[in-house]
């Protein structure tokens, strides 16, 4: 066969370029970002770009029945899967604002989300015209970003970067506000692939060797090492580099609410939760470490609680972050790396000797036999632990769990039991009633073959208990279980217990009948008050295909313990009578 010869060299071929509306611009830029599921809802202001959504059949749209729930799925898509972002539509005025919740929660933990709302045509933008506000006002505060687009020409370039400043760094939401005119208007749209390159948002350099030298020695040195992991880790997918560190120097580990599934909780160093909520002896152990190792975490208040009463025997603190706003903003380190986890263990892993298995390791031992995290039967009335061991013996070390706020969410993260890595996801900094059940909608439309359980309060679900509409709709397969104490019961514990006992404005005996609820929207449901029927429940549910609203009756006193009553330090913990 004869070989075609080899012609001139030719310049490649000239970037396609084709004359977009605004609107079609917005949908080709998604699908070049690789977006595939947008969650939405129309309005005056979005018009053309729902006008033109049918034309891109690739994309799936999910009608939610409320923006702040399409907020909360597309956090839900994008935090249950590495590397996703997630893609919420909504109007102008109302609409926008109606994100404002959901874009916090995902700014608090970090998630990247793309908001695309409408805007008042560009020439009626300061008129207070119908439905105009100040969406980028409005948002600045709670996104990483916020960009009001003003040139048609300018809508492909700013979504590129839109979409790598919230994912770059320490992910986060990102708003991106077009006025309706210029979803209309019309220019040459040529793809945008060059690689963004913002000097605020410069990627964190390597992270320093004379810094991991020094780490690797406290690490050889320590007598009492404590390691304390967040939502950084998991972020970065450090999980099994913690295991490793923790592995080689006998490191005992625990984690903070959102670091929660980033550690085997089976696993013999580990430790649990931290802090406000957090396990005796995970706290007593913080407390008598000379050396704490801080990873993606950013030691809130509901860490330390009184900053005072935090580490007070600690020698040397090192504290790895990607972001520098949270070097030393509560605890101040001795040591600290700006960098991402996985990118700093890497680094580090080579430098740490193994160690051998010291003595520590034994007291902490006894700590855990002090005190257990444990619970109290009463009166042979349901409790909560009691639905969430059943559950968590069905997710087989794999299952998404989100938790919603309040008492559910806090059981939820201390029975958590995995015997390796897995995903809890919850609103830990915003702590967002209402979050957990449109997330998991996302959570579910992200890792389709996955089994989803939501856990939520009867407050917190019926929030968001609209979007009982669109998992319907859209045959969502999400396991839905509400532990219903009638009460607010978080807030209710808190009267109870700090309060004086002055039960104000937290009695939600008057609640709806969820059974009747869940199947008026079409959703299968049960309701049930007996240990005995809660396996039962849970292997219907999950032999059934499409969404399930499980209602447990659980004891209406039931709290969470250990607790650091308010204002008090550390090793105040309150435990389980
Ligand atoms: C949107 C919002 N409003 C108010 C609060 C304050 N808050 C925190 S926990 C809680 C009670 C939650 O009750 P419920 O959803 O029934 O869950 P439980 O604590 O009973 O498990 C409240 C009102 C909040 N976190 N979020």
């Amino acid at each position: 066969m004869i070989q075609p010869r080899p012609g001139p060299e030719l310049p490649g071929p000239e970037p396609e370029q084709r004359v977009l509306t605004g609107a079609e611009i917005v949908f080709e830029c998604l699908l070049a970002e690789g977006v595939s599921t947008i969650f939405g809802y129309p309005g005056g202001a979005n018009l053309p770009l729902y006008q033109h959504l049918p034309a891109y059949p690739q994309l799936h749209h999910v009608l939610v029945r409320h923006e702040q729930g399409g907020a909360h799925a597309a956090d839900g898509y994008a935090r249950s899967r590495r590397g996703a972002v997630g893609v919420v539509f909504a109007t102008s005025g109302p609409g926008a604002l109606n994100l404002v919740t959901g874009l916090a929660t995902a700014y608090a933990d970090s998630v990247p989300v793309i908001a695309i709302t409408g805007q008042v045509a560009i020439t009626a933008v300061g008129t207070d015209a119908f439905q105009e506000s100040d969406v980028i006002g409005s948002t600045m505060s709670v996104t990483k970003h916020s960009y009001l687009i003003t040139r048609v020409e300018d809508i492909a370039a700013t979504i590129h970067e839109a979409f790598h400043v919230a994912r770059s760094g320490r992910p986060g939401p990102v708003l991106i506000d077009i006025p309706k005119d210029l979803q209309q208007a019309s220019t040459e749209y040529t793809p945008v692939t060059e690689p963004v390159r913002l000097r605020s948002f410069q990627q964190a350099a390597h992270p320093d060797g004379k810094k991991l030298r020094r780490i690797a020695q406290l690490i050889a040195e320590a007598k009492r090492p404590v390691m304390l992991i967040g939502r950084g880790v998991v972020i970065s997918g450090a999980e099994e580099r913690v295991m490793e560190l923790a592995h080689r120097a006998h490191i005992p580990t625990g984690w903070t609410l959102l670091g929660t599934g980033a550690f085997p909780v089976r696993d013999p160093l580990a430790l649990q939760m931290v802090g406000f909520m957090g396990a005796g002896f995970t706290n007593r152990a913080v407390c008598d470490a000379d050396l704490l190792i801080l990873i993606g975490m950013r030691c809130d208040d509901r860490v330390t609680t009184r900053l005072d009463s935090f580490a007070p025997r600690v020698e040397h603190i090192v504290h790895i972050d990607i972001d520098p706003a949270e070097i030393g903003k509560n605890v101040v380190p001795h040591v600290s790396l700006v960098a991402d986890a996985a990118t700093a263990l890497d680094a580090l892993l080579p430098l740490v000797e193994p160690k051998r298995e010291h003595e520590w390791l034994t007291t902490i031992d006894q700590w855990k036999e002090e005190h257990p995290i444990r619970f109290v039967r009463r009166n042979g009335l349901l409790q909560p632990q009691e639905v969430l061991t059943e559950m968590y013996a069905r997710c087989h070390d794999e299952a998404i769990v989100l938790a919603d706020v309040g008492l559910n969410q806090i059981w939820a993260a201390l029975w958590f039991d995995y015997g390796r890595p897995g995903r809890f996801l919850n609103s830990g900094g915003t702590g967002t009633m209402g979050y957990a059940f449109p997330a998991s909608m996302g959570a579910k439309l992200s890792n389709p073959d996955t089994t989803v359980f939501c856990v939520s309060g009867e407050g917190g679900f019926v929030m968001n208990m609209q979007e009982m509409a669109t998992m319907v709709e859209q045959n969502i397969d999400v396991n839905v279980l509400i532990l219903n104490n009638a009460s607010l019961g978080m807030v209710r514990q808190f009267q109870d217990d700090f309060y004086g006992g002055v039960r104000s404005a937290v009695d939600l005996s008057f609640t709806p009948d969820f059974v009747k609820l869940g199947e008026a929207f079409g959703m299968k449901a049960m309701t049930t008050d007996s240990a005995a029927d809660v396996g039962p429940m849970l292997d219907e549910a999950l032999a059934h295909e499409g969404p399930v609203l499980m209602n447990f009756d659980i004891d209406r006193d039931a709290n969470v313990y250990p607790i650091v009553p308010l204002g008090k330090g550390m090793l105040d913990f309150v435990e389980a009578s």
